[in-house]
This record gives structure tokens, C-alpha cells and sequence, in this order.
């Protein structure tokens, strides 16, 4: 596409309830929305998952903002029709920086797709119109509220359920939730909160049938990882130590993770996602999507990757009313544990352009020269 111009909105929207991870308690989901359009009129969205601050990785909204502004935009406006396949080779000169490289090579990738008539699933690889959605739990106040959400979750159909853990709500959770739902498919994500000297406290968690635990240690310690691999029972799967195509190959040949989870924000884009669950299916290594308390916007992508024949496990793609009273698309709604994959072009849901009017607290429209 011949890019005119790309319009960064930043948004916030308030969650249903505080999700408690961690590294931190989000009230509510701020993010920066993206529409590129071009010269003849088309135009894609995305939204960037960085989170307000730098806990979860270290990118954050108002960096990614500068980031876009100062190199990655520039760096795009120097070459006309673009096509999305090329975008990460234009970018790659500045480093890291994934979720806002992600948020730009998705809309071109919307623009481009609309402009074909080609759905997200399709190009991407989809294999099925319906995918199966996990729940992630927050770490909870009580034993008696943690009891309570999951219950919620369950009765509503939830394929899958994840809890948060962290030193101090692990074990005792963990045992519960499995006494009260035997065969509920469990698993924990722990988002760094251990160190090299919890190997046999979280052998722990070995009882309890977990299809996983995720990203028990900092995310630079893959040695680390490929030791507790070892000696635990319960499988080790890795998030926040796989920023690119290169960390996945690495840590699957360290052993460091027998199952991956793929969020298209954390690796750069739908493209390096796709790189990355072909290299697993070649390995016999499941995948499943990750999620970021995405939007509508993000979410009908991530449903869609999701859809791809090597997403064995179900994600956390959950339902729009799992986040927000009121999306800012139309609402993805569950039926029977899943959701349908998005037919339209591009991503293929409608925008509620009024609403997002309503939410946005700053914008900004950066003109191609
Ligand atoms: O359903 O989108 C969701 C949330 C899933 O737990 C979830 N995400 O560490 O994976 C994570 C966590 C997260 C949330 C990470 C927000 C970063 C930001």
C-alpha cells in the first residue's frame, strides 16, 4: 500500500475486574490504536499491546508511541507501496521494540487484506472456523473469591482454565481449584516470580495434572528453565523468553520449553507468529495463542492465528464480556467453550467508530512526506 498517513490514538477502556498478576494489578486495559490509510482511500487498524508501563516486558504505550513516531514510521515513509511482507526487513536496522514493529506490520497487513478480499485466517493458514478459548485468573484476594471467578468461567464454558501464580499463591490454590473441577484442563503461569532456588517447591505443583507452567523464571534465564525442566513433572512452557523466531528455535534446542505460547505482539507480528508455530509443528511441539487483555481489534487477529492447525491448546482468547462491558468492536461471544473465526477481509470485524471516539484521550495523525 502507498501509505497517506497513520492516525495513533491512545484509548483506555475499563476492565470488568481488577486482573491481578504478578507484576501488578490493571484496572483498566490503556492502549494505542492505529489506523494507517493510503493514498487511494483503504485503510487497516491494529492496536499495539504494550501495557501503560514497563512490568510485563519492556516496552510500554507512551515508548511505543515515541518509538513509532521518531524511527519506525520515517523509516516506512521513505518507501512507497509497501506491502506488509516487507515491513519487519524495513524495521529491523532498530532494535527490539516488538509490540510497537507489531502494531504497524498488522494494519498495513489489514489495509492489504481488505483491499483483496482476504480474511486474517486465511492468509495466515487457518484450519478450522472455530477455536477453542481459555481463561486466565488473576491472583485473587481470597480463596473463597478465586473459587468463586473460576466457577463463573467454568459455568460459562470455559475449555480451559489458567492461574496466575506467584510466591505465596501457588500450592494451596492450585490443590483447591483441582479438588472442587478433577478434569478441568489446569495450568499456571507464574510471569517470572521464581528464581533457580524454587525447583523443588514448585515440583510441588506436580500432583495437580497441569497441562503447564508458564515462564516460571526471569525471562533471560532459559538455562534456568531447561535445569527445572528436569526435575519437575509438570511441563515447562515459555512467554516472555521468546521475543523472535531465533529465541524460540534456541530454547526449543536447550529444552527449555516443550510447548510455546505465541503472542503476535511479544514476537514482532503475525508474520514471525507464523514463523514461529511452523518451526514448533515441524518440532511436535504444541502451541497456543497468548493474550494481552486485547480489544476486539487485537482479539480478531489472535483469533484467527489461533485457528492455525498447530494451536493444539486453547489460548487465552476469551470472550469480549471476560474483559469489557462494552468492546470496541462487536463483541466476540462464546458459544459452547468457542469462538468463531473472523470470514470478512482483513480482520474482519466492524469497528464501533463512535465509541472509540468516546475513549480515545489523546490522537494523533503522522502524514506520510
Ligand atoms: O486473556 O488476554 C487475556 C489475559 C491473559 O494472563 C494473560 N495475560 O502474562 O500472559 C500474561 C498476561 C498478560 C496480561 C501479560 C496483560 C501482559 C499484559
Amino acid at each position: 500500500m502507498d501509505i497517506k498517513s497513520v492516525e495513533i490514538r491512545s484509548i483506555e477502556l475499563p476492565l470488568v475486574r481488577p486482573f491481578r498478576t504478578s507484576f501488578g494489578t490493571q484496572h483498566h486495559r490503556e492502549l494505542l490504536l492505529l489506523e494507517v490509510t493510503s493514498r487511494d482511500g483503504g485503510s487497516g487498524w491494529s492496536e499495539c499491546v504494550a501495557m501503560s508501563e514497563p512490568l510485563y516486558s519492556p516496552e510500554y504505550t507512551s515508548g511505543c508511541q515515541d518509538v513509532l513516531e521518531r524511527f519506525l514510521l520515517p523509516a516506512l515513509f521513505q518507501k512507497r507501496d509497501i506491502r506488509a511482507e516487507e515491513v519487519a526487513e524495513i524495521l529491523k536496522p532498530f532494535l527490539g521494540h516488538q509490540m510497537a514493529k507489531a502494531a504497524l506490520e498488522t494494519a498495513i497487513l489489514d489495509a492489504q487484506l481488505k483491499d483483496e478480499g482476504i480474511s486474517f485466517g486465511s492468509y495466515l493458514g487457518s484450519s478450522r472456523e472455530l477455536i477453542n478459548c481459555g481463561v486466565s485468573v488473576g491472583i485473587a484476594n481470597s480463596i473463597d473469591e478465586l473459587i468463586a471467578e473460576v466457577g463463573l468461567y467454568v459455568s460459562e464454558g470455559y475449555r480451559r482454565i489458567k492461574l496466575k501464580i506467584e510466591p505465596g499463591w501457588d500450592i494451596e490454590p492450585v490443590r483447591i481449584v483441582r479438588d472442587i473441577w478433577p478434569s478441568i484442563p489446569l495450568q499456571v503461569d507464574a510471569n517470572q516470580a521464581y528464581t533457580r532456588a524454587d525447583y523443588g517447591h514448585l515440583s510441588g505443583l506436580d500432583p495437580y495434572d497441569l497441562l503447564l507452567i508458564e515462564q516460571p523464571l526471569d525471562e533471560h534465564d532459559v538455562l534456568g528453565h531447561a535445569e527445572l525442566a528436569r526435575v519437575i513433572g509438570t511441563p515447562v512452557c515459555l512467554d516472555e523468553s521468546i521475543t523472535s523466531f531465533e529465541a524460540a528455535r534456541d530454547a526449543l534446542a536447550l529444552k527449555a520449553t516443550t510447548i510455546i505460547n505465541i503472542k503476535p505482539g511479544r514476537v514482532g507480528g503475525y508474520l514471525e507468529s507464523v514463523k514461529i508455530h511452523d518451526l514448533c509443528v515441524e518440532n511436535d511441539i504444541a502451541v497456543w495463542c497468548g493474550g494481552m487483555l486485547e480489544t476486539g481489534i487485537g482479539r480478531a487477529a489472535n483469533i484467527a492465528l489461533a485457528s492455525l492447525p498447530g494451536f493444539t491448546l486453547p489460548g487465552d482468547t476469551s470472550a469480549s464480556s471476560r474483559y469489557f462491558h462494552r468492546d470496541i468492536t462487536t463483541p466476540f461471544v462464546m458459544n459452547d467453550g468457542q469462538l468463531r473465526v473472523p470470514q470478512g477481509p482483513g480482520i474482519g470485524v466492524a469497528i464501533d467508530y463512535d465509541f472509540i471516539e468516546e475513549i480515545t484521550s489523546t490522537r494523533k495523525v503522522i502524514s506520510a512526506p
